[in-house]
């Protein structure tokens, strides 16, 4: 699908998701179900253009960005379109993140507003205090302390406001994305990109239309999430439930029992969770679910099959990146082949090719290359690893992948050393580094391992100054210091001590070897 056949130059992609739900008549319909509170598409409409009008009156204006610390919740709705509709740009962050996180993303991105949910406000306080572009920090559902309250800028704000009139080509929101080396990347997409995943992967691929209801485990703040519970529903105005705390097995379960969706996103990793817990399909009601989404990293067959087994509903697994915004492999429901990655979504194609850039025969493993029109226009500021991933209309994705002669496409891991951890990045880089500022620490080496699910999560090799110290309280130590120092869910979930590391002729460590 190519945007530019059928959307208008000017564009502005909240007008398409928001605006056209109410002028379609669905101003009275549901879009939002947030703790005991209904938002319906008019209310979303209101919100977006007070939240609008709230930036405007901050000297928000076209092209500007607006850094998004926001839980699942009524703020991250309306901070992210209501930016979009002035021709602003926002960028939504991970909640998992540290301070320092935080003030890299403000400083690389030059926000001048920042919102943020009140639970994470403490968290985020030192870098909002640092940043060196940031005007002003509007705290939402929450005592605002020495800040403004998002909620009272919104009630003094105007419910009427038109929309910047915008090409379909300029930037609309960015996401962040980290690498195995050097600081996050932030990802450029433009304003027919979600349109692109909506009218593909949505529409063709699951069939979401107005009847439907979903709940994403996946928060709104990755790319996955975004279109699962966010643009997506507002696509064909159906239903998402919003659920704003950590996604724990039972209390997802409890969720699909209360609110009765009937499509459900989750990662491996929370999969295999919930089918860990006894007695599940007994104890909570999932008979509204019509199909689950898994994505993130690779699905084992196995989960695959349990899943059905247990709660007689198809798990289909599709692969998505940040760049690509969405999926663009995917199986399909009723016609999957499990293990696999499925077949390119419509719109999209996909080849593997050798490192020279050239198409490998069926069943040869090479780099996976996407073409589509939801691909980013390029990372911000870093015009290096800009040349090194787009190929034209095409994406290198940074994944191993083989063609059977079905055409269906099989992941064999990633070209670099990142690991998919729950289905968010973690850097064996970052992990090391951490791990070293520990005094007892001369070196480590981090390496993704397979649990029993057979979904990889961090081990690492550790050297240590004084060998002797070795043993399970260290070991424990360890974990607790890298929790502590980083964002939580990169800790090793193993700790090997070893007397030294492999290491090449110029000292670069082989983690290779180590993941043999
Ligand atoms: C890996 C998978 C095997 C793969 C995402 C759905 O995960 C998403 O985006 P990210 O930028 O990560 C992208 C990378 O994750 N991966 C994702 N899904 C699969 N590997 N099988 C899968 N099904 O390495 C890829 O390059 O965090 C997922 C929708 C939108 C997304 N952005």
């Amino acid at each position: 699908m190519n945007a530019s056949e059928v959307l208008p130059t000017q564009f502005n992609v909240a007008e398409h998701f928001v605006d056209r739900n109410v002028a379609e008549g669905r101003g009275a319909s549901t879009a939002f179900l947030y703790a005991d509170r209904t938002l319906t598409y008019a209310d979303v409409q209101d919100l977006v253009n007070r939240a609008g009008n709230a930036l405007l009156e901050l000297g928000v204006g076209l092209e500007d960005r607006v850094l998004m610390i926001c839980l699942d919740a009524p703020e991250f709705v309306g901070t992210f379109w209501g930016a979009i509709k002035i021709g602003a740009v926002p960028i939504p962050v991970n909640t998992l993140m540290r301070s320092a996180d935080y003030l890299y993303f403000l400083n690389d991105s030059r926000a001048k507003v920042a919102v943020v949910s009140g639970p994470l406000l403490a968290e985020a306080a030192p870098a909002l205090a640092e940043a060196r572009y940031l005007e002003h920090v509007l705290i939402a559902g929450g005592p605002a302390g020495r800040f403004m309250s998002w909620e009272d800028r919104l009630f003094r704000a105007s419910a009427q406001l038109a929309a910047a009139p915008t090409s379909r080509d300029e930037p609309a929101f960015w996401l962040y994305s980290s690498g195995s080396t050097g600081s996050p990347k932030g990802v450029v997409h433009l304003h027919h990109d979600m349109y692109v995943c909506a009218e593909t992967y949505a529409k063709q691929v699951l069939g979401l239309r107005a009847t439907d209801r979903v709940l994403s485990a996946a928060k709104l703040f990755f790319a996955y999430g975004l279109g699962n519970a966010g643009y997506f529903p507002m696509a064909v105005g159906a239903q998402s439930v919003l659920y704003p705390l950590r996604p724990q097995p039972e209390s997802m379960f409890e969720q699909i029992a209360r609110y009765r969706p009937t499509l459900f996103f989750g990662v491996p990793t929370l999969y295999a969770a919930m089918l860990a817990v006894k007695e599940a399909e007994r104890r909570f009601d999932t008979s509204s679910l019509r199909l689950c989404v898994s994505a993130g990293e690779a699905l084992p067959d196995e989960l695959y099959a349990r899943w059905r087994e247990r709660f007689g509903v198809e798990l289909i697994d599709g692969i998505g990146t940040t760049e690509i915004l969405h999926i663009f492999l995917s199986n399909r429901p009723g016609a999957a082949r499990p293990g696999s990655s499925g077949l390119p979504v419509p719109g999209y194609e996909a080849i593997v090719v050798d490192d020279e850039g050239r198409p490998v025969p069926p069943g040869e493993i090479g780099n996976l290359r996407v073409k589509g029109d939801s691909i980013m226009a390029y990372y911000w500021n870093k015009h290096e690893k800009t040349k090194e991933t787009l190929f034209g209309p095409w994406i290198q994705t940074g994944d191993k992948y083989f063609q059977d002669k079905d055409g269906y496409f099989w992941f064999c891991g990633r070209a670099d050393d990142m690991l998919k951890v729950g289905g968010i990045w973690v850097s064996p880089v970052e992990v090391e580094a951490t791990l070293v500022r520990h005094a007892a620490v001369l070196e480590a080496a981090v390496v993704g391992k397979e649990d029993t699910d057979r979904l990889v999560k961090p081990k690492a090799f550790v050297v240590l100054k004084e060998p002797w110290k070795a043993g399970d309280a260290l070991a424990g130590e360890l974990k607790a210091f890298v929790k502590d120092k980083i964002a939580p869910y990169k800790y090793p979930r193993w700790i090997e001590f070893v007397g030294e590391l492999p290491k090449t002729a110029t000292g670069k460590i082989q983690r290779f070897k180590l993941r043999a």
